[in-house]
């Protein structure tokens, strides 16, 4: 799929646009991405000057996750919660870096709205200037009478907007909201906008591309390997892609086709994919652009969110090759 360049439809006339259409129920998601889309350019700009500006290199912390926090993904979060915090339009944000949720001050109204963050993918290839970006989720919660934020979590199909950021060789914002279709805008750098460039975006329904980190093969229970030795030598022309960031494999996913996979082995049960940032927001995403979303024994978006950092085998791609990974699954188990 290649960019279709419209000169006219900026990321702020398209959100104006959704807004008029359906005021009452667009309007608020509406702003919480245009906010999103502020936010994207602020971290864009610090990935360019990184290594310049001493963002390289970890913080010498080690985050809820067990990893060791780069400077970038606390400059990332500290940016998406700085600046939601002026907003005033979302009442929680949760995020991968964070041990707890936030709760912000915000207008009548703005109270039941939770945004889920991954503010920086792939940060082991912050140094090495390789593709990495954001992703989130925004839930409307039933309500705000919770004591932990456990009891109000909600599955994946329950999102009202999701979407992810590429710093890469350019800056491409990717989201979906309901009631709309998934699109595509690129940053413009002379224009200082975001620009749509990839309308109403459709996943291939097959593809010979698959995305898996394959080294962990003997550490895969039989089915997950079958599964592969499927992908791999199953099917004509068969390739791998495997960049280790996130959103750039599922980002060539998505306008190519193909498929990413991060399976459970042992001694990661439920693989390394957090359900509430990564694996949510992009099964809603893949599945609205005609794709598939499993764990390969159940649909990611059915899962119940039990604890925010929860982890879930992770299958995301083009919706033959996932529908035939799942047979897969269900005759070897
Ligand atoms: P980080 O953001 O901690 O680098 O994790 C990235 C990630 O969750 C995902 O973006 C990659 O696809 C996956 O990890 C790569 O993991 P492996 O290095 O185990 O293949």
């Amino acid at each position: 799929m290649g960019p279709v360049i419209s000169d006219n439809i900026t990321l702020e006339n398209y959100l104006a646009d959704a807004e008029n259409a359906s005021p009452e129920n667009q309007s608020q998601i509406a702003q919480v991405v245009g906010v999103v889309g502020k936010i994207l350019k602020r971290i864009y700009k610090s990935v360019q000057r990184a290594s310049l500006a001493g963002l390289t290199g970890d913080t010498g912390a080690i985050n809820i996750q067990g990893e060791e926090v780069q400077k970038l993904d606390e400059f990332a979060n500290q940016t998406f919660v700085d600046v939601f915090k002026q907003a005033g339009i979302i009442g929680y944000i949760i995020s991968e870096e964070m041990n707890e949720v936030v709760r912000l001050d915000c207008r009548e109204g703005s109270e039941n709205y939770l945004l889920t963050v991954d503010p920086l993918d792939g940060s082991s290839n912050i140094d090495v200037n390789v593709t990495i970006g954001s992703i989130f989720g925004l839930y409307k919660l039933d309500n705000t009478d919770w004591s932990d934020i456990r009891e109000a979590l909600q599955p994946g199909n329950k999102l009202i907007a999701s979407g992810y950021s590429l710093y890469g060789s350019a800056l491409d914002f990717v989201f979906w909201m309901r009631g709309s279709t998934v699109n595509g805008f690129v940053y413009d750098i002379d224009g200082g906008e975001f620009i749509l460039a990839y309308p109403d975006i459709k996943i291939p329904t097959e593809s010979r591309i698959y995305s898996v980190n394959a080294a962990n093969y003997e550490f895969w229970d039989k089915p997950t390997q079958k599964v592969v030795d499927y992908l791999r030598t199953g099917r004509k022309e068969s390739t791998t892609r495997y960049v280790g960031s996130l959103v750039a494999d599922f980002h060539r996913s998505l306008l190519k086709g193909g498929v990413y996979l991060y399976p459970a082995h042992d001694g990661a049960p439920c693989g390394k994919i957090r359900l509430l940032y990564e694996a949510a927001p992009l099964a809603k995403l893949i599945t609205e652009a005609g794709g598939g979303a499993t764990t390969g024994r159940e649909k990611i978006l059915d899962i119940a969110p039990t604890a925010p950092h929860q982890r879930c085998p992770t299958i995301l791609g083009s919706a033959k090759v996932v529908a035939e990974i799942e047979r897969i699954y269900r005759e070897n188990n």
